[in-house]
Parts: structure tokens; sequence; C-alpha cells
């Protein structure tokens, strides 16, 4: 009674010490000495970097060996020196994008009101069937979106299922066990998980010297046991470990003391390096079990390599847009024949024709000619009226193109499907993309517009920037940082120059302001000596103003050529790209103008940044969640800011500032680690913002050092917030239902509902509106029938909208959800080697080895592909029926110097067999359920890729902190991990 009573008032002590530090350092100055955390622990974060920049890195070198290329292993592993040897430098910001993505999840299942306290995904209380079940399917899951191309959708799932393996190697007693490299079973599932420890594993210890602990039986017997596991009960199954820690009740319950070794301080914390390791060995694992079953280029495109542009195109396909269409193709032949083979090639094509009733589909490839091809199959004709279906095709290509795409819509018309424009305001702000119109109806519009007979018709024109019927055009345009560029069917060809700059490489926003109304103002800004091909564009009607450079020369609107270049006007929109030599300084823009006007400033520069609005979550422990809505009104918001190029520079200042001013926010930066920062906000714009960041080069050497960049994204904050959770995965052929909460913060009332999907799946029980009591909340959901004919792999977009009484206040919640098929199929390929002729003789460049082999997949899926992973001979396949089952036969032929190969034959729902022959005695590396031989000849031991890297984990020598603490791998430093990796 006494001990019980004791027990919970000293963890809660310790837990409100947590909180309270928290809170005093309001994630400032994490110090390296916080009383009960260790300072060098590595966090799931780390884990998953370390081992993504690695098996990137791995597959890059063997690439650019079997291609004859020379390959130079960075000394330091970052993702811009991998992006740069994996040749394709400019992708290092969607490189990191994905990292990110993939980590946020791996975070997310330690929130609280996702995972925390479900053992399944942490493989407590010995659940190791359930979780090794969990890993598996969610592969699978992974496996399908990456051939389907949802690679969002898949990076999510990845997240969550490194976390639950990664855990393995820290709350099991694996380790103790004296294993030193992963467990294959947790990631293959067919194979068993054997000799769980059926009675009791443990004895008490106390809490600082837990060695030991583990009874001799357990260990000799090679039994696997986890620690149990509980936040709110002492109960635990008699003589069971528990996993230990302040938050763990169980813990104090006989046997005391736990096992886990989350941090250098756990109970077992003098094993935690020993567990990182082998977690990140079992992450690699994982990562390249992926990469066999989707192909290096699919693995790369997951990883957000190869990504460094995407080009995608909305384009009206209806009766009167012949012209345009000849337009698109001839500026898309222009751009890819002058740019195919150079770096600032774009790396993906995306196309999304719409018509009327008729929008989509969307296609998207990395093969210019393919795409060249798809637009010469366009055609105009349809319609009908006068309005199209543009929202709906801009619609997919907001949720079909990655975050940050160039999206450039053509149309003559106005938008038949108005009621989607919020939709679409909410895909913008939540993918970052920009939209830029090409309209070629001004002129129609105006003829419209005036025999319509309406009086104040030109009046109103005049204070748009655009014609009425643009408005939403406009709007869309303004709210994603692109342009409403409106020409005629004849000036269109001098306005696609803008498709030509946006398609190249690296590109940053250096500034960006909108004055709608108009007003007259001068703005300044600081272009960096990284930056090149500066680009400065003005929309509006005849606006005037002159462009002074840092050297003082000016140039103004009515001086088309210049001293600072030739300025291209056509229709409403200015460009020019200033040819003076000396760019770097401060810039100015004055602009006088009685008409709305934008101003947008653009570079090329690998330095650049990516943000998201998190939420903290401060109990059970530090940790985030990343919004997929508004930020909250009236309320600190919280950014994690990622830092592109940061092994050069760092941040001094974030801020928000005003959309139609230039009033700026300030925030508070905390550097966490690897180029990022949580930055706090606590007093913030009530109209729309963008995110501002100043900074500077880490270098000395460097002179004029300082840079800045601006989201082009306009943002806003909401008293609405909106939120759901999916639980489980779309099954084709099957219903779903989404439950979602919809809360204020400010006043009450009847609340309209909107949900929509982008793939016109059926949706019912959806609540039109819902009422809310003063700062209430109300509950509703959305039942979706999911085709039976949607591919599994494929991904869709819900999107939540909630709108307070009056329509000037709104938020929402957008989703990705995947579309995955049940997976029967749980079996790989068996590969088998039949035969194998050498004659090698000493100048192996003179002869020549072949080796044939049989494959099949019995009664599974079947085999859907067959490659070389390890040498450069040449494979040919065919299939027989042998007794009623498919056999691939394979023979392999290669020069005698080429000594050794791996066969990967996937099934088609992506389970992986291997066979590998070495004419060498060569240690064979098959981890798959395959005929392994190794035979003849022996000469010399295969040599293994070693990399001599280490990982970078911060910057500048001041050392930040690993982010993020998150469960069981809580942390505060990085040297360890440096150490670590140095080893
Ligand atoms: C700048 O633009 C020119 C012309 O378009 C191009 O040749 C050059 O490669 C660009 N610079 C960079 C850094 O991409
Ligand atoms: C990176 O991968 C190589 C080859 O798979 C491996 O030998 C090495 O240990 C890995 N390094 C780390 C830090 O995981
Ligand atoms: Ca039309
Ligand atoms: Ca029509
Ligand atoms: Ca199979």
């Amino acid at each position: 009674m006494m001990v019980t009573m004791r027990l919970p008032i000293r963890t809660s002590i310790s837990f409100l010490l947590v909180v309270f530090l928290m809170q005093s350092q309001t994630w400032a100055f994490m110090p390296f000495a916080y009383p009960f955390f260790s300072s060098s622990s590595v966090t799931h974060k780390e884990i998953s970097r370390v081992a993504i920049l690695n098996t990137t890195v791995q597959l890059c070198r063997s690439q650019a060996l079997s291609q004859g290329r020379d390959f130079v292993m960075p000394k330091t592993l970052t993702e811009g020196s991998v992006a740069a040897v994996c040749s394709s430098s400019a992708s290092a910001k969607a490189f990191i994008r994905s990292i990110d993505k993939i980590t946020e999840n791996n975070a997310a299942v330690d929130l609280p009101w996702h995972y925390f306290f479900n053992p399944i995904y942490h493989f407590d209380d010995e659940t190791f069937l359930r979780g090794r079940d969990l890993i598996t399917s969610g592969v699978s899951i992974v496996k399908a979106s990456v051939r389907e191309q949802s690679y969002e959708a898949a990076r999510a799932k990845l997240g969550e299922v490194l976390h639950t393996l990664q855990d393995f190697y820290s709350h099991s007693n694996w380790i103790e066990l004296g294993n030193d490299t992963p467990y294959p079973n947790l990631i293959k599932p067919s194979s068993s998980i054997e000799n769980i420890a059926d009675s009791e594993t443990c004895r008490s210890c106390d809490g600082s010297n837990c060695k030991g602990n583990i009874l001799e039986t357990v260990l000799r017997q090679k039994k696997l046991t986890s620690g149990y596991f509980n936040t709110f009960s002492f109960k635990k199954p008699k003589g069971k470990c528990s996993h230990g820690g302040a938050l763990d009740l169980t813990s104090y319950t006989e046997p005391k003391g736990g096992i886990n070794k989350d941090t250098l301080s756990s109970e077992h914390g003098d094993q935690h390096m020993d567990a990182v390791k082998v977690a990140i060995a079992a992450t690699s694992d994982l990562l390249e079990d992926i990469r066999a079953a989707v192909g290096d280029s699919q693995f790369l495109r997951f990883m957000g390599l190869t990504q460094a542009s995407v080009l995608c195109f909305v384009i009206d396909t209806t009766g009167s847009m012949s012209d345009d269409i000849a337009e698109v193709r001839r500026i898309t032949s222009s751009i890819i024949n002058s740019k195919t083979g150079s770096a600032n090639q774009p790396s993906e094509y995306i196309l999304v024709p719409f018509n009327d009733p008729d929008y989509g589909p969307l296609t998207r490839t990395n093969d210019p000619d393919v795409f060249k091809r798809k637009i010469n199959a366009l055609t105009a004709d349809g319609g009908g009226d006068i309005p199209e279906m543009c929202l709906s095709g801009l619609q997919l290509a907001l949720t079909g193109s990655p975050p940050q795409t160039e999206i450039f819509v053509f149309t003559d018309a106005d938008a038949k499907d108005l009621s989607l424009k919020s939709t679409l305001l909410a895909l913008i702000e939540r993918t970052k993309s920009s939209v830029s119109f090409l309209l070629t109806n001004a002129l129609s519009a105006r003829r419209r517009r005036s025999s319509g007979g309406q009086q104040d018709g030109q009046q109103q024109f005049a204070s748009r920037l655009t014609s009425p019927l643009n408005e939403v055009y406009q709007d869309l345009a303004q709210a994603s940082g692109g342009q409403a560029i409106e020409v005629t069917k004849a000036t269109l060809p001098q306005a696609t120059s803008i498709i030509v700059d946006a398609s190249s490489s690296s590109l940053v926003t250096v500034f960006q302001a909108v004055r709608n109304p108009a007003k007259v103002e001068t703005f300044s800004f600081f272009v960096d000596s990284t930056l090149q091909n500066l680009t400065i564009y003005i929309t509006g009607n005849s606006p005037s103003y002159t462009i002074t450079s840092p050297s003082g020369v000016s140039q103004t609107s009515s001086q088309p050529s210049g001293v600072l270049g030739f300025i291209e006007k056509v229709g409403n929109f200015h460009t020019l790209h200033p040819n003076v030599s000396d760019q770097t300084g401060l810039w100015l823009i004055s602009i006088n103008s009685m008409q709305p006007y934008t101003v947008k400033v653009l570079g090329q520069s690998e330095v650049d940044f990516l943000f998201n609005f998190i939420e903290l979550s401060e109990w059970p422990h530090p940790n985030y969640a990343v919004l997929n809505s508004r930020p909250t009104a009236n309320s600190n918001i919280t950014l994690l800011v990622s830092v592109v190029g940061w092994d050069s520079v760092r941040l001094t200042d974030v801020d928000l500032v005003e959309a139609s001013s230039s009033k700026s926010y300030n925030g508070t930066l905390q550097e966490v680690g690897s180029g990022q920062y949580l930055v706090t906000i606590s007093s913030i714009p009530t109209g729309e913002f963008v995110v501002r960041v100043v900074g500077e080069s880490s270098s000395s050497k460097a002179s004029n050092g300082f840079f800045q960049r601006q989201s082009s994204t306009q943002l806003q904050a909401s008293s609405v917030m909106v939120t759901t959770q999916a639980n489980g995965t779309m099954e084709p052929g099957k219903t779903f239902t989404l439950p979602f909460t919809v809360a204020t913060n400010g006043s009450g009332g009847v609340f309209n509902i909107r949900v929509s999907n982008d793939r016109s799946f059926v949706m019912t029980d959806v609540p039109s509106s819902l009422i809310l009591a003063h700062g209430g909340s109300a509950n509703g959901t959305a039942t979706l029938a999911v085709p039976g004919s949607t591919p599994s792999g494929s991904d869709v977009t819900v999107t939540i909208e909630a709108e307070a009484p009056g329509g000037a206040d709104s938020n929402y919640a957008v989703l990705r959800l995947s579309v995955v098929a049940q997976v029967t199929d749980i079996t790989p390929p068996v590969c088998e080697i039949v035969s194998v002729n050498a004659n090698c003789s000493s100048n192996c460049s003179l002869s020549s080895w072949d080796l044939s082999a049989n494959m099949t997949d019995g009664s599974g899926s079947g085999i859907q592909s067959v490659t070389v992973h390890q040498g450069n001979g040449t494979l040919n396949t065919s299939t027989v029926l042998d007794r009623g089952v498919n056999v691939t036969l394979a023979s392999y032929s290669a020069s005698c110097c080429s000594p050794q190969v791996e066969l990967v034959v996937v099934d088609a729902v992506g389970n992986v067999g291997t066979c590998f022959r070495s004419l060498n005695a060569a240690v064979p590396q098959s981890t798959s359920a395959t005929s392994t031989e190794t035979v003849t000849n022996a000469t010399t031991p295969a040599t293994a890729a070693t990399s001599g890297s280490t990982i970078q984990t911060s910057t500048n020598g001041a050392i930040g902190h690993l982010f993020l603490p998150v469960l069981f791998w809580l942390t505060v430093g990085t040297t360890s991990l440096y150490q670590y990796m140095q080893l």
C-alpha cells in the first residue's frame, strides 16, 4: 500500500519536471545535461536518416560502377552530398522533403493521439507476431504505393513501419541475446518468429543498475522477450520484464526495473549504441527490400532524387483551344529539345487535360518523348457552352504531382466548377505548388462583359488584375504565388517564356508581393552570391515602375531596353532577366500604379528552405505532428524549417510577413540539428501571410554572406479546427468511413461542411453542416465507396472543409489515403541455379561465363520482374508452363571480368527472391529465402562495398540537437552518432 502510493507520486513528479523543463526551455537550448536524459542518445529520426543516406549512396555507387562511371564516395553523407554523387544536386530539396516526410511519420507513431499506447507499434508486451505483421503488411503497402507512384502515401507508411522495426532493437532482448545483426524474419511475412519466451523472463533490479536482470535460462535458451509497458497500470504478467523508465508503471511491480535501450541512461542504456547500430542495419535491410521490389529508378524517385523540377500542364481541350494546344506543343518540344541531357532538364512531366463534362486522367512520365507523344495526341473539340471543368482538372494536378510543383493552366474559358475553389485553396496551401494561368480569353471576356449590358462592367474590370471572368484564376494564382497572365491567342507564345524559366532546376523565390488594392510602394530585396539567373516578374495593367540594381543603375517601365536588360511585356505580364554582371546586393523596385499588381523575384540557387506548421506535444514525450490544416489563430504558431544547402548556411531569422503589407512578425529560432530549426511565433497576422527566412553563410570565407528566401504560397490561420484520422487502409470494392471533428475557439453557430475527393469516389453520410457551441466541437463522418477497379497502391486525397458562420473564416484537413488490396501472396519467388558454365582464362576480358536458373512463384501472384543487381552481363528470360505452374527460365552470361551475379526476382505484390553466384569464393550476400551457392575456382574474396563516410548531423561545430526526442530514443546531442559513425 505504502509502495503503491509512493510510486505514482514519484512518477508524476518526474513527469512534471519534464513538462516544466520543456516549458521553461520552450525548446530553446536543450541543455546537454538534463538530469535524467543522457546527452548523446540517438533518435528514430537519425537512425532513419543515416540508413536512407547510406542505402541511397550505395545504390548510386552501384549504378555508377555498373555504368562504368567514376564514383567518389562523399567524405560526409548529407542530403546535399548524396544528391550530388547521385548526379542530382538539384534534387537536394526534394530529398530533404522526402526524408522529413518519412521521419515525421516515424515520430508521429509516438503521439498520444496516434499509437503511443498501442504496444504492437513498439514491440512492447511480447507482441512479436502482431508487431511483425504490422511491419510486413505496412511494407507491402509501401511497395504497392511506390509502384503506383503514390510516393507521398508511401513515405508516410514507410515512416510508420520504420518506427516499429527500430523499436524492436531497443525494446526486445535481441541485443542482450548477443545478436549484432538484424533479425531478418521481421521483414519476411512468410517466416515464423520462433522461441518467444513462454514463462518468466526477468528478476528485479534497481533502476540505475539493471544489467543482468534477464534470467539466465532465457539467455541460454535464446528465448525472445520484450518489456511490458503501461503508463496507467502497474499490472503485468508474472515474472515478465518491464520496459522501464518513469512513465512505465509496470516497472515498479516485481520484477522491478526494465530492459529498454532507448537512451544511454535507460535501464539497459549501456547497450543503447549496440541497439542503434543494429536498428540502422535493419532499416537499411528494409530499404534494400523495397528497392529490390520496385527497382532502382523508382526507389530514387521515392526518395525524392531525380525530382529536381517537375513540369505540369493542365490543358483545356475543348473546341476553341486548338491554337493554344499548338503553342503548348511548341513550347514543350522546345523545352525538351533545349534541355534534354542538361542539368536543367525537367525530371518529370505531368499532363492533365480537361473538357466539359470530362476531365483527366492525369499522366506522368519522366520520359520526354512519351510526354511529347501525349501532348501531340491532344485534340481540341467538344465542351458545349463556354465555361469548362478547369478546376476539376487543376484538382487532379494538385493532388497528383509532387509538392511544390509549378503548374501551368491553359484555357480560354471561365470555370464551370467554381464550387471547387475553396478545396483548391486548401490543396494549394498543403502542397505549396504554384499555379499560373495562361488565359487567352481576355478579349472575348471583355466583349461578353460589355455586350451583357452591365453598366459597371468596365469599372469592375479596372479594379482587377484581370478580367472579371478570370477572378477565380487570379485568386488561385495569387494564393499560390503564381501568375494570372492574360494574353491573346496571337501573343500567347510571348508569354510562355515563364514556362522555360519555371522548368529550370533549383528555382527559389527571393521576394514576392501582391498589392490589391494598389498602393504606391518601394520594395527592397537582397540578392545573395549563390543566386543565378535572377528573374523579375511584374503583373498588372500598365503599372509604372523603376528597378534599381545594387550598383545604383535604374531602368523604368517606359524603357523596354535599358541598362538592366530588356523588359518583355505581353498582356498584363512583364519580365526582366537583369543582365548586369554584379547582381549581389540590395535591389529596389518602386511601383507607382493605380491598379493592382504583383511582383515576384526568382533565381536559381542551391540554398532554399522548406517548412511545415507543426503541433508540439509535450506529453508523454516531447514530439510533434505536422498539421494537415491551417494553424490555429490567436495562439502560438510553431514551424519546423529545414534548410536546403545547410552544410554551407545557417538561418538567423524566420518571419511571417503580411501579404497585403510588408509588416512582419518575428519568430524565435532554435536549431535542432541537421539543418532543421524549430520556430515559434507568438503574434501572427490576421490575414494572409508568407514565410520569409534570412540567413548567412556559415563559412567565414564568403564575402557578402547574407541570403533571403520567401515562401510563394500565401497562408493563413483559422479559429476553426478540423481534425481527422484514418483508421486502417482503404480497400478496392469496400466502403471506408472517415471520422472527423470540427472545433472552434471562437463563436459558435452553424458551420457548413464540405467533403470532396479527387477520384470522384461516391461519398455518403456527409453532414452538410454541424452545429457548434461557442468554443465547442462536433463530430461527423464521411463514408467513401471505393470502386472495385481502383488499382492497389493508388491514393485518394480527401479534403474536409468547415466554414464558420458568415463565411469569413474556414479551415480544412487534407488527407491522403492509400487504397490497397489485401495481399494473400506472402511468399517470395524461388530462384534456383541449375547450371553454371565457366571457363575463365587468366585474362578475364578474353573469356566469358554463363548461368541458367529456374524461377517460380508457385501458386502465388506470379513473377513480375527479374533483374540483375550485381554483375554487368546480359540476362534473357522466357516462360514455360511446367505441371500447371509458370516457370521463368533465366539465362545470364557475362565476361569473366564480372565474376559474380545476383538475380532479383519479384512477384506481382513485391515479394523479393534472389539468387547469387560468384565464380570466386565469395561471401554470399543473399538474405532471401532462395538458393545460394558458392562454387569453383576459388581465388579472391569478394570485396564488400565499404564506405569510408561519416554522416553529418549538424553544422559549424556548434553542435545542435538531434531532432526529435521521440519515444524511447530520447535524445539531446549529436556528437555520439558522429563518433559512432567514425568507429
Ligand atoms: C541560367 O540560364 C541560362 C540560360 O537559360 C542557362 O544556360 C544556365 O544554365 C542557367 N544557369 C543555371 C545555374 O542553371
Ligand atoms: C553503409 O552501407 C554499407 C554497404 O551496405 C555498409 O557496409 C556500411 O556499414 C553502411 N554504413 C552505415 C553507417 O550504416
Ligand atoms: Ca471552350
Ligand atoms: Ca462547356
Ligand atoms: Ca509470391
